[in-house]
């Protein structure tokens, strides 16, 4: 069965649109996902310590892995990419957020779903309101995009058009 997820990628070291790029391809190509839409690529102010600002992007995904084995194939990308976690919330060169699996909500150590900092981040709101702007939150029932709405989406610019996925099937 094809469970419809979606995700945050976001990079603000090295080259960094590149570097998304590079990652979409890789998740395409990896057995079990399929990408189904990519957003445009926005240029974001930093939340958090000062660093650079990020390029950040969101996607939505057709899967037949289950969130854990999604997630560990997040992190695989990651580590491939050279992601090496110093600070939390400091500067990387990849990063992949499972925001959304379905409608599943789930909190263990290791995953909580929906993720559970997406409805204040307009790095993630903003770009996935463009994909997946009617996808209902499933702990408050608002779609995304009226949570897109309710924050200040200031220091969010696009950066780069979208592009369609390597393997869209329409
Ligand atoms: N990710 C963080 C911390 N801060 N700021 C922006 N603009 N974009 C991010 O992706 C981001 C962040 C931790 O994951
Ligand atoms: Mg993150
Ligand atoms: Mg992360």
């Amino acid at each position: 069965m094809l469970i419809a997820a979606a995700i945050g990628l976001g990079s603000n070291l090295g080259d960094s649109q590149t570097i998304l790029a590079d990652a979409l391809s890789c998740l395409a190509g990896t057995p079990g996902i399929q990408v189904q839409a990519c957003s445009r690529v926005y240029r974001t102010a930093a939340v958090g310590p000062p660093q650079p600002d990020y390029l950040n992007q969101c996607a939505t995904l057709r899967v037949t892995l289950s969130p854990m084995a999604l997630l560990q194939t997040l992190l695989a990308i990651e580590h491939r990419f050279g992601r090496i976690r110093r600070e939390r919330w400091g500067p990387r060169l990849l990063d992949l957020d499972l925001l959304l699996y379905g409608n599943l909500q789930l909190a263990t150590p290791d995953l909580c779903l929906p993720h559970p900092r997406m409805q204040e981040r307009a790095f993630v709101l903003v770009p996935l309101a463009e994909i997946a702007p009617d996808w209902r939150d499933p702990h408050t029932h608002q779609t995304i995009m009226a949570l897109a709405q309710t924050i200040d989406q200031t220091g969010v610019v696009p950066f780069a058009p979208a592009r369609l996925p390597l393997n869209f099937v329409p």
